[in-house]
This record gives structure tokens, sequence and C-alpha cells, in this order.
């Protein structure tokens, strides 16, 4: 599926994120920034030591006691497609009585600020919290995409936003729910 918003191409596809040719992929990585499962567990064993190398410096620099819930820093992409790796902690799903959703959409809104501040073109998202944070999709994917309406409707530097997801069901919830959010007939 494609959208436009104020001449950004928002994609919604299935598919591997480390696969992606884009400018950065986002990883949905934990405060240690050491590497886990899932998403980020694959970008780290495709992309090779040299993200891990750059994750270690911004611990020891900016963020001695782990990055944030909602917070994003950017490492190169070693040996990925990608030019570069955000690297963003969103929250576990605690109920939706924690804050949640601020702090979910505060992880897209400040990978997409690092974005717009390298001037970069394309970013891929995947489904962040909805995996071993077991943030339930239906909720994450309306605050995924509505967050990525609103700074798409303010900022116009960006030209592409996709959002990778690793199963065709996932996808379709996706879909179901921009279809909802940007107000498209089916
Ligand atoms: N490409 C695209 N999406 C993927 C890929 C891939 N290669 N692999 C998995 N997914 P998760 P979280 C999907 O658990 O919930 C890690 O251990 C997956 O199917 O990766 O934010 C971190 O270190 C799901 O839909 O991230 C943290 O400790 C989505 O990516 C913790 O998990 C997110 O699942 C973060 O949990």
């Amino acid at each position: 599926m494609e959208i436009e918003v104020n001449n950004c191409k928002i994609k919604i596809i299935e598919g591997d994120i480390t696969e992606q040719s884009v400018d950065a992929i986002v990883n949905a990585a934990n405060p240690t920034l050491m590497g886990g499962g899932g998403v980020d567990g694959a970008i780290h064993r495709k992309g090779g030591s040299k993200i891990l190398e750059e994750c270690k410096q911004i611990r020891a620099t900016l963020y001695p006691n782990g990055l944030p819930t909602g917070e994003a820093v950017i490492t190169s992409g070693g040996k990925l497609k990608a030019k570069y790796v955000i690297h963003t902690v969103g929250p576990i799903w605690k109920g939706g009585n924690s804050n949640e959703a601020e702090l979910l959409s505060n992880a897209y809104k400040n990978s997409l600020k690092i974005a717009k501040s390298r001037r970069l073109k394309s970013i891929a998202f995947p489904s962040i919290s909805t995996g071993a944070y077991r943030y339930p999709i239906e909720k994450a994917s309306m605050v995924a995409l509505s967050t990525v309406k609103e700074f798409l409707e303010k900022e116009d530097e960006l030209e592409e936003v996709i959002f990778v997801l690793f199963s065709k069901k996932d996808l379709e919830i996706y879909e179901q729910k921009a279809i909802e959010i940007f107000g498209l007939s089916k």
C-alpha cells in the first residue's frame, strides 16, 4: 500500500527490514544498545560488529545508564544496505496505563527527528514494541501511523517512509489502520 502525505510517500510492505535499501532503518532496541533478539538481533547479525562498536561508544559517552524509552540515537549501517541505523527503545506493554502510547509515539518522533537533522530522505520502520515488548499491534499501528502522519504534515524534507511488517497478518493490520487514519476507501 502507498499513501502520499505532503510530497512524502508512505509505503506499507511485508518484508525483512535488514534488506531495505534506504538511508536509515530503525532498530527496535533495548536500553542497553548491546543487541538482543527479534529485529535488533537481525540488524546486528547482518550489520556486523561496527554497529555494536558505535553503540558502545554512545553508551560510554552520551548514555552511560542506557538509552531511555522513547529516545533515539544513530549509528552507521555497517554491512547493511542502509547507510544508517537509528536505534530507538519502545515501551514494554504493561496494560495501557503506563504512558505506553506517548512513549511509543516518542520513539517514532525522535527517530524521524534524527533523520531530519541528518537530512536523510528515506527511512524504514519495523513495528516497534509489538514483539518481545508485547504492545498489541492494533493499538501500536495506530500510534505508529498517526505519529508519522503528523510529523510529515509539518515537515517536507523526507521523501519516503516505509513500514516493514514481518508477517502478512501484521501487514493487514497496518493496512486496515492506514485506511482509517488516512481516510482512504478500499
Ligand atoms: N524485519 C522486520 N521486522 C522484524 C524483523 C525483521 N528482520 N524481525 C522481527 N521483526 P521485536 P520489540 C518484527 O521483538 O517488541 C529485542 O530483543 C517482529 O515480528 O524485535 O520492540 C530488543 O533487544 C515484531 O513485529 O521488538 C529488545 O529487548 C517487531 O519486529 C526487545 O526485543 C518488533 O519485535 C524489543 O522488543
